[in-house]
Protein backbone atom coordinates (compact mmCIF):
# COMPACT_ATOMS: atom_id res chain seq x y z
CA UNK A 1 0.00 0.00 0.00
CA UNK A 2 2.84 2.44 1.35
CA UNK A 3 4.27 1.69 -2.24
CA UNK A 4 1.19 2.63 -4.37
CA UNK A 5 0.67 5.67 -2.25
CA UNK A 6 4.51 6.07 -2.84
CA UNK A 7 4.12 5.68 -6.79
CA UNK A 8 0.69 7.47 -7.12
CA UNK A 9 2.51 11.28 -5.45
CA UNK A 10 5.45 10.44 -7.29
CA UNK A 11 3.54 10.47 -10.49
CA UNK A 12 1.25 13.85 -9.89
CA UNK A 13 4.67 15.54 -8.62
CA UNK A 14 6.24 14.53 -11.81
CA UNK A 15 3.15 15.84 -14.15
CA UNK A 16 3.82 19.05 -12.23
CA UNK A 17 7.14 19.21 -12.81
CA UNK A 18 6.94 18.52 -16.05
CA UNK A 19 4.02 21.29 -17.04
CA UNK A 20 6.65 23.54 -16.52
CA UNK A 21 8.43 22.70 -19.61
CA UNK A 22 5.82 22.72 -22.44
CA UNK A 23 6.20 19.17 -24.29
CA UNK A 24 5.24 19.13 -27.76
CA UNK A 25 2.68 16.62 -28.49
CA UNK A 26 3.56 13.82 -29.43
CA UNK A 27 2.89 13.09 -33.39
CA UNK A 28 1.76 9.23 -34.24
CA UNK A 29 4.73 7.61 -35.91
CA UNK A 30 4.75 7.56 -40.00
CA UNK A 31 5.34 4.16 -39.68
CA UNK A 32 5.48 1.26 -36.69
CA UNK A 33 6.12 -2.08 -38.27
CA UNK A 34 6.07 -4.99 -35.69
CA UNK A 35 5.16 -7.67 -37.77
CA UNK A 36 3.04 -8.98 -35.23
CA UNK A 37 0.17 -9.03 -37.78
CA UNK A 38 0.88 -7.91 -40.93
CA UNK A 39 3.38 -6.91 -43.00
CA UNK A 40 2.31 -3.40 -43.18
CA UNK A 41 2.94 -1.77 -46.46
CA UNK A 42 6.53 -3.29 -46.47
CA UNK A 43 7.39 -5.21 -49.89
CA UNK A 44 10.48 -6.67 -51.69
CA UNK A 45 13.19 -4.41 -53.32
CA UNK A 46 14.91 -6.54 -56.18
CA UNK A 47 12.16 -8.80 -58.99
CA UNK A 48 13.72 -12.31 -56.79
CA UNK A 49 13.25 -11.31 -53.76
CA UNK A 50 10.90 -12.39 -51.60
CA UNK A 51 9.36 -11.09 -47.98
CA UNK A 52 7.51 -12.70 -45.61
CA UNK A 53 6.43 -12.52 -41.89
CA UNK A 54 8.62 -15.30 -40.43
CA UNK A 55 8.48 -16.78 -36.79
CA UNK A 56 12.11 -18.15 -36.89
CA UNK A 57 13.21 -15.37 -35.18
CA UNK A 58 12.39 -11.76 -33.55
CA UNK A 59 13.39 -8.81 -32.12
CA UNK A 60 10.57 -8.56 -29.93
CA UNK A 61 6.87 -10.35 -29.71
CA UNK A 62 7.27 -13.55 -31.67
CA UNK A 63 7.56 -12.49 -35.49
CA UNK A 64 9.83 -10.57 -37.98
CA UNK A 65 9.96 -10.02 -41.61
CA UNK A 66 12.14 -12.36 -43.43
CA UNK A 67 14.31 -11.47 -46.62
CA UNK A 68 15.12 -13.99 -48.58
CA UNK A 69 16.49 -14.49 -52.58
CA UNK A 70 18.55 -11.45 -52.72
CA UNK A 71 20.75 -11.56 -55.99
CA UNK A 72 22.27 -8.08 -55.41
CA UNK A 73 23.30 -6.05 -52.67
CA UNK A 74 20.63 -3.55 -53.23
CA UNK A 75 17.79 -5.88 -53.14
CA UNK A 76 16.04 -5.52 -50.00
CA UNK A 77 12.98 -4.79 -47.99
CA UNK A 78 11.51 -1.52 -48.96
CA UNK A 79 8.11 0.95 -47.34
CA UNK A 80 7.05 3.95 -49.39
CA UNK A 81 7.16 7.14 -47.20
CA UNK A 82 4.63 8.89 -49.02
CA UNK A 83 2.12 10.42 -46.52
CA UNK A 84 3.38 12.28 -43.57
CA UNK A 85 7.03 12.68 -45.02
CA UNK A 86 8.29 16.86 -45.76
CA UNK A 87 11.35 17.65 -47.41
CA UNK A 88 13.00 20.06 -44.60
CA UNK A 89 12.02 18.26 -41.56
CA UNK A 90 13.72 15.60 -39.63
CA UNK A 91 12.79 12.39 -38.56
CA UNK A 92 14.15 9.47 -36.44
CA UNK A 93 13.89 6.26 -37.74
CA UNK A 94 15.05 2.72 -35.95
CA UNK A 95 14.71 -0.91 -36.42
CA UNK A 96 16.18 -3.82 -35.67
CA UNK A 97 18.27 -6.06 -38.18
CA UNK A 98 19.72 -9.61 -38.01
CA UNK A 99 21.50 -12.40 -40.40
CA UNK A 100 22.03 -15.62 -39.46
CA UNK A 101 23.42 -16.33 -43.09
CA UNK A 102 26.69 -15.02 -43.48
CA UNK A 103 29.46 -16.23 -40.57
CA UNK A 104 31.47 -12.66 -41.17
CA UNK A 105 29.70 -9.37 -40.18
CA UNK A 106 27.62 -7.56 -42.85
CA UNK A 107 27.57 -4.02 -43.23
CA UNK A 108 23.54 -3.33 -43.55
CA UNK A 109 22.46 0.40 -45.01
CA UNK A 110 18.90 1.98 -44.13
CA UNK A 111 18.59 4.01 -47.62
CA UNK A 112 16.05 6.47 -48.94
CA UNK A 113 15.45 6.47 -52.22
CA UNK A 114 13.92 9.74 -53.46
CA UNK A 115 13.74 11.59 -56.55
CA UNK A 116 15.53 15.19 -56.82
CA UNK A 117 16.36 18.11 -59.00
CA UNK A 118 19.23 16.04 -61.03
CA UNK A 119 17.15 12.18 -60.99
CA UNK A 120 17.14 9.18 -58.58
CA UNK A 121 18.88 9.98 -55.65
CA UNK A 122 20.25 7.17 -53.31
CA UNK A 123 20.47 8.46 -49.75
CA UNK A 124 22.24 6.08 -47.35
CA UNK A 125 21.96 7.90 -43.72
CA UNK A 126 22.81 4.56 -41.27
CA UNK A 127 24.71 1.85 -41.81
CA UNK A 128 25.33 -0.95 -38.87
CA UNK A 129 28.03 -3.88 -38.82
CA UNK A 130 25.94 -7.26 -37.82
CA UNK A 131 27.35 -10.03 -36.94
CA UNK A 132 26.08 -13.62 -37.12
CA UNK A 133 22.70 -14.35 -34.80
CA UNK A 134 22.08 -10.81 -33.16
CA UNK A 135 19.33 -8.69 -33.35
CA UNK A 136 21.16 -5.41 -34.28
CA UNK A 137 19.87 -1.81 -33.64
CA UNK A 138 20.52 0.34 -36.93
CA UNK A 139 18.91 3.74 -37.79
CA UNK A 140 19.11 7.73 -37.20
CA UNK A 141 17.88 10.83 -37.88
CA UNK A 142 16.86 11.93 -41.51
CA UNK A 143 16.66 15.28 -42.88
CA UNK A 144 14.29 15.36 -45.41
CA UNK A 145 16.10 16.58 -49.17
CA UNK A 146 13.39 18.22 -51.33
CA UNK A 147 12.67 16.25 -53.83
CA UNK A 148 9.36 13.54 -54.45
CA UNK A 149 8.61 9.45 -54.03
CA UNK A 150 10.35 9.07 -50.68
CA UNK A 151 11.17 4.94 -50.35
CA UNK A 152 12.96 3.84 -47.56
CA UNK A 153 14.79 0.31 -47.96
CA UNK A 154 17.32 -2.18 -46.22
CA UNK A 155 20.36 -3.12 -48.22
CA UNK A 156 23.90 -4.57 -47.67
CA UNK A 157 27.25 -3.55 -48.61
CA UNK A 158 28.53 -6.43 -50.87
CA UNK A 159 26.53 -9.40 -49.28
CA UNK A 160 23.44 -11.01 -50.68
CA UNK A 161 22.65 -12.73 -47.46
CA UNK A 162 19.53 -13.15 -45.92
CA UNK A 163 18.06 -11.20 -43.27
CA UNK A 164 15.27 -10.43 -40.81
CA UNK A 165 13.75 -6.64 -39.97
CA UNK A 166 11.91 -6.01 -36.91
CA UNK A 167 10.48 -3.20 -34.73
CA UNK A 168 10.83 -0.39 -37.81
CA UNK A 169 9.58 2.77 -35.93
CA UNK A 170 9.66 6.30 -38.05
CA UNK A 171 8.81 9.44 -35.75
CA UNK A 172 8.86 12.93 -36.22
CA UNK A 173 12.27 14.11 -34.64
CA UNK A 174 11.92 17.81 -35.40
CA UNK A 175 12.42 19.84 -32.20
CA UNK A 176 9.65 22.36 -31.48
CA UNK A 177 10.89 25.12 -29.64
CA UNK A 178 13.40 24.67 -26.53
CA UNK A 179 14.27 23.27 -24.56
CA UNK A 180 16.14 20.49 -26.60
CA UNK A 181 14.95 17.46 -25.32
CA UNK A 182 17.21 14.30 -24.87
CA UNK A 183 15.21 11.30 -24.22
CA UNK A 184 16.94 9.78 -21.72
CA UNK A 185 18.60 12.21 -19.53
CA UNK A 186 16.72 12.57 -16.41
CA UNK A 187 19.32 14.65 -14.51
CA UNK A 188 19.41 17.41 -17.02
CA UNK A 189 23.41 17.23 -17.67
CA UNK A 190 23.06 16.39 -21.58
CA UNK A 191 24.10 13.03 -21.08
CA UNK A 192 22.47 9.43 -20.87
CA UNK A 193 23.97 7.24 -18.69
CA UNK A 194 23.15 5.13 -15.86
CA UNK A 195 23.04 7.72 -13.54
CA UNK A 196 19.58 8.99 -15.44
CA UNK A 197 18.27 5.23 -14.53
CA UNK A 198 19.17 6.14 -10.87
CA UNK A 199 17.52 9.42 -10.74
CA UNK A 200 14.43 8.31 -12.42
CA UNK A 201 14.54 4.71 -9.80
CA UNK A 202 14.31 7.52 -7.08
CA UNK A 203 11.71 9.68 -8.03
CA UNK A 204 9.56 6.96 -9.00
CA UNK A 205 9.79 5.09 -5.51
CA UNK A 206 9.88 8.71 -3.64
CA UNK A 207 12.97 8.43 -1.96
CA UNK A 208 13.71 11.69 -3.89
CA UNK A 209 10.84 13.81 -5.27
CA UNK A 210 12.48 17.48 -4.54
CA UNK A 211 14.84 16.86 -7.52
CA UNK A 212 13.49 18.35 -10.43
CA UNK A 213 13.67 16.02 -13.01
CA UNK A 214 14.19 17.20 -16.91
CA UNK A 215 11.77 16.69 -19.33
CA UNK A 216 14.27 14.28 -20.93
CA UNK A 217 12.73 11.63 -18.54
CA UNK A 218 9.64 11.70 -20.19
CA UNK A 219 10.94 8.65 -22.65
CA UNK A 220 7.45 7.69 -24.56
CA UNK A 221 6.63 11.71 -24.46
CA UNK A 222 3.02 10.51 -23.24
CA UNK A 223 3.26 14.23 -20.41
CA UNK A 224 3.56 11.34 -17.69
CA UNK A 225 6.46 9.94 -16.06
CA UNK A 226 5.70 6.59 -15.09
CA UNK A 227 8.00 2.99 -14.95
CA UNK A 228 6.93 2.64 -18.61
CA UNK A 229 9.95 5.55 -18.94
CA UNK A 230 11.84 3.79 -16.66
CA UNK A 231 12.21 0.43 -18.70
CA UNK A 232 12.38 2.51 -21.57
CA UNK A 233 15.62 4.26 -20.06
CA UNK A 234 17.10 0.65 -19.36
CA UNK A 235 16.29 -0.29 -23.24
CA UNK A 236 18.01 2.96 -23.99
CA UNK A 237 20.95 2.00 -21.72
CA UNK A 238 21.61 -0.93 -23.14
CA UNK A 239 20.84 -0.50 -26.81
CA UNK A 240 22.48 3.29 -27.57
CA UNK A 241 21.03 4.79 -30.72
CA UNK A 242 23.82 4.54 -33.46
CA UNK A 243 25.81 7.75 -33.89
CA UNK A 244 25.02 8.37 -37.19
CA UNK A 245 25.35 12.07 -39.21
CA UNK A 246 22.96 12.96 -41.32
CA UNK A 247 24.01 12.91 -44.43
CA UNK A 248 24.18 16.13 -46.19
CA UNK A 249 25.65 15.59 -49.73
CA UNK A 250 23.87 12.43 -51.27
CA UNK A 251 25.30 9.85 -53.28
CA UNK A 252 23.74 10.06 -56.89
CA UNK A 253 23.69 6.75 -58.47
CA UNK A 254 23.10 6.52 -61.98
CA UNK A 255 22.02 3.20 -62.52
CA UNK A 256 21.98 0.04 -60.18
CA UNK A 257 19.89 -2.06 -62.77
CA UNK A 258 22.79 -4.74 -62.31
CA UNK A 259 23.33 -3.75 -58.84
CA UNK A 260 27.24 -4.67 -57.16
CA UNK A 261 28.71 -7.81 -57.19
CA UNK A 262 30.06 -8.83 -53.96
CA UNK A 263 33.56 -8.38 -53.83
CA UNK A 264 34.71 -10.09 -50.85
CA UNK A 265 38.46 -8.25 -51.32
CA UNK A 266 40.64 -10.49 -50.18
CA UNK A 267 42.37 -9.93 -46.91
CA UNK A 268 46.16 -9.89 -48.26
CA UNK A 269 48.46 -11.44 -46.69
CA UNK A 270 52.35 -12.82 -46.68
CA UNK A 271 52.10 -16.18 -46.07
CA UNK A 272 49.18 -18.84 -46.78
CA UNK A 273 47.84 -19.17 -43.48
CA UNK A 274 47.08 -22.82 -43.98
CA UNK A 275 51.02 -23.81 -44.44
CA UNK A 276 52.10 -21.15 -41.61
CA UNK A 277 50.06 -22.89 -39.07
CA UNK A 278 51.19 -26.97 -40.74
CA UNK A 279 54.98 -25.15 -40.04
CA UNK A 280 53.82 -23.85 -36.56
CA UNK A 281 52.36 -26.97 -35.72
CA UNK A 282 55.27 -29.22 -36.73
CA UNK A 283 57.51 -26.88 -34.32
CA UNK A 284 55.17 -26.85 -31.23
CA UNK A 285 56.76 -27.44 -27.50
CA UNK A 286 55.81 -28.27 -24.33
CA UNK A 287 58.89 -27.38 -22.93
CA UNK A 288 59.34 -23.59 -22.10
CA UNK A 289 62.69 -23.17 -20.62
CA UNK A 290 62.70 -21.59 -17.21
CA UNK A 291 65.06 -18.64 -18.16
CA UNK A 292 62.04 -17.90 -20.72
CA UNK A 293 60.17 -17.29 -17.40
CA UNK A 294 62.35 -15.30 -15.17
CA UNK A 295 61.78 -12.09 -15.35
CA UNK A 296 59.58 -9.18 -16.72
CA UNK A 297 61.64 -6.20 -18.33
CA UNK A 298 58.69 -4.20 -19.23
CA UNK A 299 56.39 -2.05 -17.37
CA UNK A 300 52.81 -2.43 -16.77
CA UNK A 301 50.14 0.09 -16.19
CA UNK A 302 46.55 0.81 -15.23
CA UNK A 303 44.67 2.45 -18.46
CA UNK A 304 41.30 3.81 -18.84
CA UNK A 305 39.35 3.96 -21.78
CA UNK A 306 35.56 5.13 -22.80
CA UNK A 307 34.01 1.72 -23.84
CA UNK A 308 31.04 2.93 -26.47
CA UNK A 309 29.61 -0.62 -26.41
CA UNK A 310 29.28 -0.15 -22.70
CA UNK A 311 28.87 3.57 -22.70
CA UNK A 312 30.77 4.02 -19.69
CA UNK A 313 34.71 3.73 -18.91
CA UNK A 314 36.27 0.51 -18.43
CA UNK A 315 39.88 -0.49 -16.98
CA UNK A 316 42.49 -2.35 -18.85
CA UNK A 317 46.47 -2.99 -18.33
CA UNK A 318 49.20 -1.88 -20.82
CA UNK A 319 52.07 -4.01 -20.83
CA UNK A 320 54.67 -2.19 -22.79
CA UNK A 321 58.49 -4.32 -23.54
CA UNK A 322 61.72 -3.16 -21.96
CA UNK A 323 62.92 -0.25 -24.35
CA UNK A 324 59.68 0.70 -25.43
CA UNK A 325 59.80 3.98 -27.85
CA UNK A 326 57.70 6.35 -29.73
CA UNK A 327 60.02 5.88 -32.60
CA UNK A 328 59.13 2.06 -33.08
CA UNK A 329 56.09 0.68 -34.30
CA UNK A 330 54.96 -2.31 -32.45
CA UNK A 331 52.32 -5.01 -32.99
CA UNK A 332 49.22 -5.26 -30.09
CA UNK A 333 48.16 -8.68 -28.45
CA UNK A 334 44.94 -8.30 -26.67
CA UNK A 335 45.07 -10.88 -23.67
CA UNK A 336 42.02 -12.23 -21.98
CA UNK A 337 41.08 -13.18 -18.74
CA UNK A 338 38.89 -16.04 -17.27
CA UNK A 339 35.64 -15.66 -15.92
CA UNK A 340 34.95 -13.25 -13.36
CA UNK A 341 38.26 -12.19 -13.90
CA UNK A 342 39.50 -8.71 -14.70
CA UNK A 343 42.52 -7.20 -16.06
CA UNK A 344 44.73 -7.89 -13.92
CA UNK A 345 43.99 -11.91 -13.67
CA UNK A 346 46.39 -12.71 -17.18
CA UNK A 347 48.94 -10.54 -15.33
CA UNK A 348 50.16 -13.38 -13.37
CA UNK A 349 50.23 -17.34 -13.20
CA UNK A 350 50.75 -18.18 -17.03
CA UNK A 351 54.15 -15.53 -16.79
CA UNK A 352 52.87 -13.83 -19.98
CA UNK A 353 55.03 -10.78 -19.39
CA UNK A 354 57.87 -12.44 -18.20
CA UNK A 355 57.94 -14.66 -21.33
CA UNK A 356 57.05 -11.67 -23.57
CA UNK A 357 60.20 -9.81 -22.01
CA UNK A 358 62.58 -12.72 -22.69
CA UNK A 359 61.39 -13.55 -26.35
CA UNK A 360 61.47 -9.88 -27.33
CA UNK A 361 64.49 -8.62 -25.97
CA UNK A 362 66.18 -11.83 -27.46
CA UNK A 363 64.65 -11.11 -30.71
CA UNK A 364 63.08 -14.19 -30.95
CA UNK A 365 59.73 -12.86 -31.01
CA UNK A 366 58.24 -9.75 -32.74
CA UNK A 367 57.77 -7.08 -31.08
CA UNK A 368 54.59 -6.13 -28.99
CA UNK A 369 52.64 -4.62 -26.63
CA UNK A 370 50.03 -6.75 -23.87
CA UNK A 371 46.47 -5.14 -23.58
CA UNK A 372 44.88 -6.52 -20.22
CA UNK A 373 41.64 -6.71 -20.69
CA UNK A 374 38.38 -6.65 -18.68
CA UNK A 375 36.37 -7.96 -21.01
CA UNK A 376 33.08 -7.67 -18.89
CA UNK A 377 30.79 -5.01 -21.25
CA UNK A 378 27.38 -3.97 -19.66
CA UNK A 379 26.06 -0.77 -19.52
CA UNK A 380 24.48 -1.29 -16.16
CA UNK A 381 28.07 -2.56 -14.31
CA UNK A 382 31.37 -1.07 -13.82
CA UNK A 383 33.65 -3.82 -13.89
CA UNK A 384 33.88 -7.39 -13.55
CA UNK A 385 30.06 -8.98 -12.70
CA UNK A 386 30.47 -10.58 -9.68
CA UNK A 387 30.03 -14.65 -9.87
CA UNK A 388 27.05 -14.36 -11.10
CA UNK A 389 26.23 -17.25 -13.68
CA UNK A 390 23.24 -16.57 -15.77
CA UNK A 391 23.01 -16.63 -19.99
CA UNK A 392 22.61 -12.48 -19.80
CA UNK A 393 26.04 -12.22 -18.02
CA UNK A 394 27.42 -14.50 -20.93
CA UNK A 395 25.90 -12.57 -23.32
CA UNK A 396 27.68 -9.28 -21.75
CA UNK A 397 30.93 -11.23 -21.66
CA UNK A 398 30.16 -11.78 -25.68
CA UNK A 399 29.54 -8.16 -25.84
CA UNK A 400 33.32 -7.95 -25.80
CA UNK A 401 33.49 -8.41 -29.68
CA UNK A 402 32.19 -4.78 -30.03
CA UNK A 403 34.33 -3.49 -27.12
CA UNK A 404 37.51 -4.98 -28.35
CA UNK A 405 36.82 -3.68 -32.02
CA UNK A 406 35.05 -0.12 -31.34
CA UNK A 407 37.14 0.59 -28.21
CA UNK A 408 39.87 -0.93 -27.20
CA UNK A 409 41.91 -1.52 -30.51
CA UNK A 410 41.09 2.42 -31.34
CA UNK A 411 41.98 3.68 -27.99
CA UNK A 412 45.49 1.77 -28.46
CA UNK A 413 46.20 3.20 -31.84
CA UNK A 414 45.80 6.87 -30.34
CA UNK A 415 47.49 6.15 -27.38
CA UNK A 416 50.27 3.49 -28.39
CA UNK A 417 52.91 3.69 -31.29
CA UNK A 418 51.33 0.63 -32.93
CA UNK A 419 50.92 -0.90 -36.07
CA UNK A 420 47.41 -1.69 -37.59
CA UNK A 421 45.72 -4.24 -39.38
CA UNK A 422 45.27 -7.96 -39.05
CA UNK A 423 49.00 -8.47 -39.79
CA UNK A 424 49.48 -6.92 -36.70
CA UNK A 425 46.29 -7.61 -34.19
CA UNK A 426 46.67 -10.68 -32.32
CA UNK A 427 43.78 -11.96 -29.61
CA UNK A 428 44.88 -14.20 -26.84
CA UNK A 429 43.23 -15.61 -23.94
CA UNK A 430 41.94 -18.39 -20.73
CA UNK A 431 38.97 -19.73 -20.23
CA UNK A 432 36.41 -17.44 -21.12
CA UNK A 433 39.00 -15.06 -22.38
CA UNK A 434 39.81 -18.19 -25.04
CA UNK A 435 36.24 -18.51 -25.13
CA UNK A 436 35.94 -15.06 -26.65
CA UNK A 437 39.38 -14.98 -28.46
CA UNK A 438 38.01 -18.21 -31.22
CA UNK A 439 34.99 -15.86 -31.26
CA UNK A 440 36.50 -12.40 -32.22
CA UNK A 441 39.21 -14.98 -34.63
CA UNK A 442 35.66 -16.48 -36.11
CA UNK A 443 34.15 -13.49 -36.60
CA UNK A 444 36.23 -11.05 -37.00
CA UNK A 445 39.29 -12.36 -39.65
CA UNK A 446 39.31 -9.43 -41.28
CA UNK A 447 40.73 -7.40 -37.41
CA UNK A 448 42.72 -10.13 -35.95
CA UNK A 449 45.50 -12.15 -37.69
CA UNK A 450 46.61 -14.02 -35.03
CA UNK A 451 44.14 -15.84 -32.64
CA UNK A 452 44.72 -17.94 -29.57
CA UNK A 453 42.87 -19.78 -26.98
CA UNK A 454 44.26 -21.78 -23.73
CA UNK A 455 41.20 -24.02 -22.00
CA UNK A 456 38.59 -21.76 -23.91
CA UNK A 457 35.27 -22.14 -22.12
CA UNK A 458 31.59 -23.71 -23.90
CA UNK A 459 28.77 -21.61 -25.32
CA UNK A 460 29.95 -19.85 -28.60
CA UNK A 461 28.06 -22.59 -30.09
CA UNK A 462 25.12 -24.18 -28.18
CA UNK A 463 26.91 -26.65 -25.14
CA UNK A 464 25.40 -27.28 -21.81
CA UNK A 465 28.10 -28.56 -19.26
CA UNK A 466 28.10 -29.38 -15.68
CA UNK A 467 29.54 -25.59 -14.84
CA UNK A 468 26.42 -23.84 -16.10
CA UNK A 469 23.36 -26.71 -15.61
CA UNK A 470 24.52 -26.65 -12.44
CA UNK A 471 23.69 -23.35 -12.21
CA UNK A 472 20.61 -22.55 -14.56
CA UNK A 473 19.20 -25.77 -14.79
CA UNK A 474 17.91 -26.68 -18.28
CA UNK A 475 18.04 -24.33 -20.97
CA UNK A 476 17.49 -23.54 -24.37
CA UNK A 477 21.29 -23.51 -25.74
CA UNK A 478 20.18 -23.88 -29.34
CA UNK A 479 18.96 -19.89 -28.67
CA UNK A 480 21.25 -18.39 -26.52
CA UNK A 481 24.61 -19.19 -28.23
CA UNK A 482 25.30 -16.65 -30.99
CA UNK A 483 27.23 -19.02 -33.86
CA UNK A 484 26.52 -22.36 -35.12
CA UNK A 485 29.11 -24.69 -36.16
CA UNK A 486 29.70 -23.71 -39.47
CA UNK A 487 30.41 -19.98 -38.34
CA UNK A 488 33.80 -22.18 -37.68
CA UNK A 489 34.05 -21.90 -41.66
CA UNK A 490 36.02 -19.27 -42.60
CA UNK A 491 36.62 -18.00 -45.92
CA UNK A 492 39.51 -19.10 -47.48
CA UNK A 493 41.00 -15.28 -48.13
CA UNK A 494 40.23 -14.74 -44.50
CA UNK A 495 42.15 -17.13 -42.29
CA UNK A 496 43.28 -15.94 -39.72
CA UNK A 497 47.50 -16.97 -40.10
CA UNK A 498 47.28 -18.67 -36.49
CA UNK A 499 44.58 -19.93 -34.79
CA UNK A 500 45.99 -21.85 -31.80
CA UNK A 501 43.82 -23.56 -29.18
CA UNK A 502 45.54 -25.85 -26.09
CA UNK A 503 43.23 -28.31 -23.31
CA UNK A 504 44.73 -29.97 -20.70
CA UNK A 505 43.68 -34.00 -20.24
CA UNK A 506 42.65 -32.89 -16.43
CA UNK A 507 40.95 -29.99 -16.91
CA UNK A 508 38.16 -30.12 -14.28
CA UNK A 509 36.17 -26.75 -15.63
CA UNK A 510 35.71 -27.03 -19.05
CA UNK A 511 36.86 -30.71 -19.79
CA UNK A 512 37.02 -31.62 -23.35
CA UNK A 513 34.90 -28.41 -24.62
CA UNK A 514 38.80 -27.20 -25.79
CA UNK A 515 39.57 -30.39 -28.16
CA UNK A 516 35.43 -30.14 -29.42
CA UNK A 517 36.22 -26.17 -30.48
CA UNK A 518 39.17 -27.58 -32.22
CA UNK A 519 37.54 -30.65 -34.46
CA UNK A 520 34.96 -28.17 -34.87
CA UNK A 521 37.24 -26.08 -36.88
CA UNK A 522 38.89 -29.49 -38.69
CA UNK A 523 34.91 -30.15 -39.30
CA UNK A 524 34.64 -27.08 -41.68
CA UNK A 525 38.24 -27.41 -42.98
CA UNK A 526 39.82 -24.16 -41.20
CA UNK A 527 43.14 -24.96 -40.37
CA UNK A 528 44.17 -24.74 -36.93
CA UNK A 529 46.84 -25.83 -34.50
CA UNK A 530 45.97 -28.42 -31.48
CA UNK A 531 47.73 -28.67 -28.49
CA UNK A 532 47.18 -30.84 -25.25
CA UNK A 533 49.01 -31.13 -22.16
CA UNK A 534 48.84 -34.16 -20.54
CA UNK A 535 47.84 -34.47 -17.15
CA UNK A 536 47.11 -30.57 -17.68
CA UNK A 537 44.88 -28.56 -15.83
CA UNK A 538 42.44 -25.40 -15.78
CA UNK A 539 45.72 -23.30 -15.40
CA UNK A 540 48.47 -22.14 -16.70
CA UNK A 541 49.78 -25.94 -17.02
CA UNK A 542 48.26 -25.27 -20.39
CA UNK A 543 48.67 -21.72 -20.87
CA UNK A 544 51.97 -21.28 -20.64
CA UNK A 545 53.28 -23.63 -22.94
CA UNK A 546 50.67 -22.83 -25.33
CA UNK A 547 51.40 -18.83 -25.10
CA UNK A 548 55.41 -19.59 -25.30
CA UNK A 549 54.51 -21.34 -28.84
CA UNK A 550 52.24 -18.26 -29.70
CA UNK A 551 54.21 -15.41 -28.73
CA UNK A 552 57.44 -17.02 -31.01
CA UNK A 553 54.98 -17.44 -34.10
CA UNK A 554 53.20 -14.29 -33.74
CA UNK A 555 53.56 -11.31 -36.53
CA UNK A 556 55.56 -13.48 -38.35
CA UNK A 557 53.31 -14.79 -41.05
C1 LIG B 1 31.23 -23.03 -18.65
C2 LIG B 1 32.34 -23.55 -18.00
C3 LIG B 1 33.40 -22.71 -17.72
C4 LIG B 1 31.21 -21.69 -19.00
C5 LIG B 1 32.27 -20.88 -18.71
C6 LIG B 1 33.36 -21.38 -18.06
C7 LIG B 1 30.08 -20.04 -20.21
C8 LIG B 1 34.46 -20.48 -17.79
C9 LIG B 1 35.47 -20.79 -16.97
C10 LIG B 1 36.59 -19.85 -16.78
O1 LIG B 1 36.64 -18.80 -17.43
O2 LIG B 1 37.48 -20.17 -15.99
O3 LIG B 1 30.18 -23.78 -18.96
O4 LIG B 1 30.09 -21.26 -19.66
Amino acid sequence: MKKLISTALAVSIATAVLASFPICAATAPLISSDFEGSLDGWTARGTATSVELSSASSASGSQCAAVSGRTASWNGIEHSLSSGFEAGAKYSITAKVMQQAAPTPVTFKLTVQYTGSSGTVYDTFATESVISGTWTPIGGVYEVPSGSGYTLYFETDDSNCDFFIDDVLVTSANQVGPPEVLKGDVDGNGTVDKNDAKALQKFLLAEDTTTELATGADMDSDGKINGKDLTLLKRRLLFPPVVTTTSTSATTVSTQTTGTTATTGGISGKTDPTEYMQKIGAQMTKDVPSNVKSRNTGSLKNVTYFSKKATHNKNGKVWLPAGYSESKKYNLMIMNHGIFGDESSMTSGFSVQEMASSLIDSGEAEPFIIFFTQMYTDPGTQGSPGFNITMDVMDKYDDFIFDVVESIIPYCEENYSIMTGREHTAVAGFSMGGRESLYCGVIRPDVFGYVCASSPAPGIVPASDSFLANHLGSYNWERTARLKDNDFKIDKDKLPYLIMIGGGTNDGVVGTFPKQYHELFDKNGTPNIWMEVSGGGHDGSVGTPLFYNFFRAVFKA
